[in-house]
């Protein structure tokens, strides 16, 4: 499956950068993207955030990479409007783009994360979850086997059994792995510490 990993926030502004001088790579989004490209599946990463990219350019961005599912990070709450907004430009377009969301926000708040159109929100860590998700919709099979979802079916909301925390962390594959394209991911302090 062709995925693109999304961050952005609705204040288009980097709070860090404005700080420190430089911006702080997506971590999370990358250890996601790391994690389904060791299955075989493609990942464009678009850094909105870094890039000031509004949702009209990741809209356009998302759709000339060709992906079938659009996962994008709520980790911190001021990026809520911002997913919220992309999903309905996008699905306005193409309804058949799958919209997923992770991050501490989505975590907390899915009711409100899937009311606003998203298609699933994986909660806590993400590796797993996510990656077994890819899987199964990719096999055209049942996502309730998958641990640490939530999505909306006949219109109520479905969470389905807790996944316990990783105890390995080290068994993930690295986030510094590139993805197929990155878009506004520029180098930063940070990125140079990984690579
Ligand atoms: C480091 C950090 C930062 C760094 C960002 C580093 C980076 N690389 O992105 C900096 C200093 C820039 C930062 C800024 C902010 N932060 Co901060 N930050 C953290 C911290 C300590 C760790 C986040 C992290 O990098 N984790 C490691 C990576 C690998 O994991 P991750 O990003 O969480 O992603 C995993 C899961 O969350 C999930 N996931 C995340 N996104 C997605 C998306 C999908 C599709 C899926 C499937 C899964 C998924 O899967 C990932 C892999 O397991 C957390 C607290 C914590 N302990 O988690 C707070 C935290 C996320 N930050 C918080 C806040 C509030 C902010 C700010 C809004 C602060 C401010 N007022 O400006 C800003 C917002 C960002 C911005 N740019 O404007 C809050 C969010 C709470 C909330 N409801 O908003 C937290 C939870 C701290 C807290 N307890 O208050 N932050």
């Amino acid at each position: 499956m062709r995925v693109a990993l999304v961050r952005g926030s609705s204040s288009g502004r980097d709070a860090y950068k404005g700080i420190f001088g430089v911006s702080m790579p997506p971590l999370g989004l990358a250890s996601l993207a790391s994690a389904i490209m060791s299955n075989g599946h493609k990942a464009v990463l678009v850094d909105a955030l870094t890039e000031g990219f509004d949702v009209g350019q990741v809209a356009e961005t998302t759709e000339s990479s060709g992906a079938q599912m659009v996962a994008v990070t709520i980790n911190a709450s001021p990026y809520f409007k911002f997913a919220a907004d992309l999903v309905k430009e996008v699905k306005g377009e193409n309804k058949n783009v799958v919209f997923v969301a992770g991050g501490h926000h989505a975590t907390f708040v899915c009711s409100q994360v899937l009311a606003s159109g998203f298609d699933y929100v994986v909660l806590g860590e993400g590796e797993q979850t996510f990656s077994e998700l890819v899987n199964t919709l990719e096999q055209n099979e049942s996502v309730s086997k998958v641990k640490g979802l939530a999505f909306k079916s006949d219109g109520r909301i479905v969470q389905t059994a807790h996944r316990p925390l990783m105890d390995n962390l080290d068994s993930f594959p690295s986030p510094r792995s590139t993805c197929s394209t990155r878009i506004g991911v520029k180098p930063t302090f940070s990125a140079r510490v990984h690579t």
